[in-house]
Order: structure tokens, then sequence, then C-alpha cells
């Protein structure tokens, strides 16, 4: 029994000193900084999910049932305090959902002892995951998720056969939540649909992204935007393109809306991914670009390329060469941007409104040739080459 009592103590003290490690910054870009550790991984979640602590029906102390992931998080400033609801994945490959916080944003997440327990529609789902949270005018928390189920005329000899739909739930409190019917959009698949923080013409407006097939976007154009009349019956009726994906660029094979944008005074800021192919399979990038104040479905300013890309150990995971984002935090003009990397863990990255908006009007848009980027790039040698001239640095 002894015995027994050490073995939990020694997990839950490897746990704490897990949970209470300091981050800290390993690169700064001017952009953003980066951060050392992981915010969130499978061996943040509470050792009491994973191991029946009882010494007679676990006498030999074995993990029962085991995390394979924590990823793709929304995120939220909930009670002053950085708040994400994580994508945990179990190893048996469901996703569900679960509330970690933190006091500073960057360490030190702790998740609420239970998870997330989802109201079902009618049709169950099979898994849910990528929530994003916008905490809408109408005074709700919404989470828009996917969920996945097995089409009923999928044949048996396919089991993998799966039908992605934008769910939707409520909350006051992040414990309590009410569901609402699946987003009817008229789409044989959906995925990554994010609510706008406000009405737009007196109505919910929302970001959506048409696919074709499960994981081929196909004839789905890009990130689209939907006005719907009534959340309680969201029904699309009209979708239109507003962020293709485009020929030769970090979006060419598709993309997606992240977590809600941020209202500046200089318009939206949007933070998506953006997703090529490459002989190694698919890379995920996240990307930003900002829309006018006066219509936020007229893209503003769109700078070229990515900005972030898998690094290091965010380069591997179940699904390698992926940064992913659903959820950002404002808080007194810092931003803390959530992302995860290869479907496997939670990384923050920081910056501020300022040197967002600065980013994305100052990095020149993509030429779409090498000829124009060799271009744009000459400006800019020029003009540093001036300069250093004139400051006698050279
Ligand atoms: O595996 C990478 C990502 O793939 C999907 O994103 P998209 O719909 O753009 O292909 C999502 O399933 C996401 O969860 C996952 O991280």
């Amino acid at each position: 029994m002894a015995n027994h009592m050490d073995k939990i103590k020694r997990l839950l003290k490897e746990y704490e000193d897990l949970l209470s490690r300091k981050n800290e910054v390993v690169q700064d870009t001017g952009v953003f900084k980066r951060y050392k550790h992981p915010i969130i991984t499978s061996e943040h979640v509470p050792v009491f999910w994973k191991y029946d602590l009882n010494p007679e029906s676990n006498p030999l102390m074995l993990e029962r049932q085991g995390i394979n992931a924590a990823f793709n998080a929304g995120a939220m400033l909930y009670d002053n305090k950085f708040t994400l609801v994580v994508r945990t994945e179990g190893n048996d490959r469901k996703s569900f959902f679960a509330v970690a916080q933190s006091e500073n944003g960057i360490d030190n997440f702790r998740y609420w002892d239970y998870p997330i327990t989802l109201p079902q529609t009618d049709e169950p789902d099979t898994n849910v995951y990528d929530m994003r949270l916008t905490k809408h005018e109408d005074g709700w928390i919404y989470g828009l998720f996917c969920t996945e189920r097995r089409p009923k005329d999928a044949p048996e000899y396919d089991q993998s056969v799966a039908e992605a739909k934008c769910g939707i739930a409520r909350t006051k409190n992040l414990i309590d939540w009410e569901r609402l019917p699946d987003l009817d959009s008229g789409d044989s698949q959906q995925r990554n649909v994010v609510l706008h923080p406000e009405f737009v013409n007196g109505k919910y407006a929302l970001y959506t992204r048409p696919q074709d097939g499960f994981i081929d976007a196909g004839s789905g154009g890009g990130i689209a935007w939907a006005l719907i009349d009534d959340i309680e019956t969201p029904i699309v009726k009209d979708q239109k393109i507003i962020d293709p994906k485009v020929y030769h660029t970090i979006k060419e094979v598709k993309n997606g809306q992240g977590p809600a944008p941020i209202k500046t005074e200089q318009g939206w800021l949007h933070l998506a991914h953006g997703v090529r192919n490459t002989a190694a399979g698919l890379r995920y990038v996240l990307y930003m670009f900002m829309t006018s104040l006066d219509d936020p479905s007229e893209v503003i300013y769109s700078p070229a390329g990515h900005f972030m890309a898998p690094q290091g150990e965010e380069r591997v995971g179940d699904v390698s060469n992926v940064l992913f984002t659903n959820g950002w935090i404002v808080k007194n003009g810092e931003v803390y941007i959530y992302y995860a990397s290869s479907d496997t863990r939670m990384h923050v990255a920081t910056s501020t409104v300022e040197r967002l908006i600065d980013y994305c009007k100052n990095t020149p848009a993509d030429g779409l040739t090498s000829y124009a980027s060799v271009k744009t790039r000459n400006n800019l040698i020029k003009k540093n080459l001036e300069y250093m001239k004139n400051a006698k640095l050279r």
C-alpha cells in the first residue's frame, strides 16, 4: 500500500513540476515571439483522467485511459484568465473539449476537473474537434466546431468514409452548453466555420469553408462569408468566397479561417491556415489578412506567404508539418496566439495589435511569380543600401 501511495505521489509531483515550468522566449522576429515549451501536451492532462488511483481496482497502477494528444484549442479571456477549450484526444482516437486556464497566458495552464459534456443532436456526433469560441454581441459565448459522422450510405467495406459538418453550441459559463442544430450550408462537407462577433446588417455572420470531400476541398474555393437570419435555425442561403485558394501560394490546396477576427481601428485582423502540397504530403502554415470595418467581407490587406510555419519539434507529430490555429486572445493590446503543431501539442506566440497591423499593411502582397518576388525584394535591398550608405553603415 505504501508503495502504491509512493507511485501516486511521484506521478502527482512529476505532473506539478511540468505544469509549473516557466516558459521563455526563444525567437523574436519583431512580428511575434515564439516560446521554448509547448503550453499544453498530453502530459498536461490530469493524472486522475488517466489512472484509476484506487489500489483495490488498480493494484499494478496501470494507466487505464491514455491521452494521445492535446491540440487545436479555441481561446478567450474568461474570468480575466487566459482560457482555452482544448481538443483533447484519447488513445481511442475520440476528441473531446476540455477547458484549461492560465493566469499569464504563456505557462501554467491547468485543466478544469472535468471535460465538457457536449449535448447531442438527434444524430449523435462520432467525433468533435477544433472549437472556435466567439463572444457574440448577443450575449452568448458560442462554440462552433467540426462534428464528424459516418454517412448512412457509406459502403460497408470502407470504414474510413466520414462527413464533416459544423456543430454549434452556446454557453454563458463554459460548463453548461446548449446545443443548437448543425449548420445547414447545403455543402456536402463543412469545416473551419467561425462566427463573427458582431451582427452585420442585423444578421449573424459566418466564415465558412465549403468542401467536396472530407480531406479534399475540391471545388470549395477558400474562406467564404455568409449571413444567416437565425442562429437557432442556422441555414446558409448564400456564401461568397472572400479569401480564395490560389495557385503556387501557401494556400493553393485549401485554407480556413482560424479564430474569430480581432477588431482594430484600422480593420479586422484575421489569422488563418493555408495548405500546400509537397512530395512529403500536405504542409499547413499560418497566414494573416485584414478586412474592412465598413464591410468585414472585403479583404483590404493580404501579406504574402506564411506568418508562422512549423519549426524544430513543431514539424513532427501525428500529422507532421502542420501548424494550425483556432484561438487567440487580446489583452491590453497584447495578442496571445494559440497554435498547435502537427496535431499533437499546443504552443503560444505573442505579438501586439500594433505589430500585427504593421505586418499586414506593410508586408508586400504576393506577386505570384518569381520575377515579381525578385522585383519586390530588390526594392527593399535598394532602399536599405541607400540608407546604410547615408548612415555610414557600409
Ligand atoms: O491535420 C491537419 C488539420 O486538418 C484539418 O484541417 P483542414 O480542414 O483545413 O484540412 C482539420 O482536421 C484539423 O483539425 C487538422 O489539424
